[in-house]
């Protein structure tokens, strides 16, 4: 991620029998342009002004003939490319024998995964490689987009209704993820990235999520029952910084050092705001000392160290 893509890796089985049919689309408009381009040439050339060559009427039966030609021939072209495109999308509509079963909700504005085994994660969507992933997926609120372009796959997430969308991929990698249905003032923050894993890599990672995505989540409500939402929110009127992306980066301060954003720097932007004041902001924020608890910090600081991973959403 981060360099530009020139080329959309075609990531999953889906994506490959797209551009198939792209590439197909293509080749048969290019070779009709071709053939109408050479044909206007042809009669510009032999019909042109003061030449020789016939305009006569053409007979009746060869002008029928060929209309009924050229009409066959398109609709049956036509019939041929839907029932080819058609083929590939009922196969992708066909439930799968066995599959990883992954819930997604879209909320305004993150979209929210959970594994099968219990395993939460925000805006971050890890799947196996080569098995069959299938994703229930629902809306909190609005009408939202699960868009994955290198999956070439996009399905809407409707509010009140479950959708589910399946895919197949055998590309290791990191792939971006976006919201492609306008749901909203932070509706361009809504990204992330669906990175896949080999199968061991998968289920090792699947251990490894322990009691962490529980503590994002207790963060994420508490930065809104304890008023941080208020402030630090895109939508806020108070001038505060926009913490995803801030956990791990380099975090220019008022009087001119560095910082990086740590758990420490993280606890005492809450305890003694006043310490570290951001460059460009006014020390405005309120201390929190005394009023959260420890477990309550551990909590806030993992929903913040959790914004990190949206690194594109600052
Ligand atoms: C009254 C508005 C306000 C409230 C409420 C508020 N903040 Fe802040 N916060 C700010 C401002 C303004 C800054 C930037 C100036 C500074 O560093 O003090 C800031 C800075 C921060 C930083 C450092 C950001 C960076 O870019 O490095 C963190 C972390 C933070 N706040 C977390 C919180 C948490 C957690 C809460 C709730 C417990 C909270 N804030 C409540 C206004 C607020
Ligand atoms: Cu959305």
């Amino acid at each position: 991620m981060g360099e530009v893509e020139i080329v959309l890796p075609a990531a999953s089985s889906a994506a490959v029998s797209t551009d198939g049919k792209l590439l197909g689309l293509l080749v048969i408009s290019g070779l009709i342009t071709l053939l109408v381009a050479s044909l206007i040439g042809l009669f510009a050339v032999r019909y042109r002004r003061g030449s020789k060559a016939s305009r006569d009427r053409l007979p009746n039966w060869f002008a029928r003939d060929l209309e009924t030609v050229w009409t066959l021939a398109t609709v049956g072209l036509f019939v041929a490319i839907f029932a080819w495109a058609a083929s590939q999308d009922f196969a992708l509509a066909v439930p799968p024998a066995n599959s990883v079963e992954i819930h997604v909700v879209g909320k305004q504005w993150m979209w929210k995964a959970e594994h099968p085994s219990g395993q939460r994660e925000i805006n971050e969507l890890h799947v196996p490689a080569e098995e069959t992933v299938e994703l229930v997926l629902n809306s909190q609120d609005v009408i939202h987009s699960f868009y994955v372009p290198a999956f070439r796959l996009k399905q809407d997430v409707v509010p009140g209704h479950t959708t589910r969308m399946r895919f197949h991929t055998e590309k290791i990698g990191t792939y971006r993820l976006f919201c492609a249905e306008y749901c909203g003032t932070q509706h361009s923050a809504m990204i992330g990235r669906v990175v896949v894993m080999a199968k061991e890599d998968y289920a090792d990672w699947l251990t490894r999520q322990p009691e962490g995505d529980d503590l994002q989540e207790d963060g994420k409500k508490l930065f809104v029952a304890k008023g941080c939402a208020g402030c630090h929110y895109g939508s806020s009127k108070v001038r505060a910084p926009r913490l995803a992306g801030v956990y791990g980066s380099q975090v220019p301060l008022s009087d001119g050092r560095m910082i990086t954003a740590d758990d420490e720097y993280i606890r005492d932007s809450i305890l003694q705001p006043k310490r570290d004041v951001v460059a460009g902001f006014e020390p405005i924020m309120p201390s929190f000392a005394g009023a959260l608890s420890e477990g309550e910090l551990v909590s806030l600081t993992a929903y913040i160290r959790s914004l990190a991973e949206t690194e594109t959403a600052r």
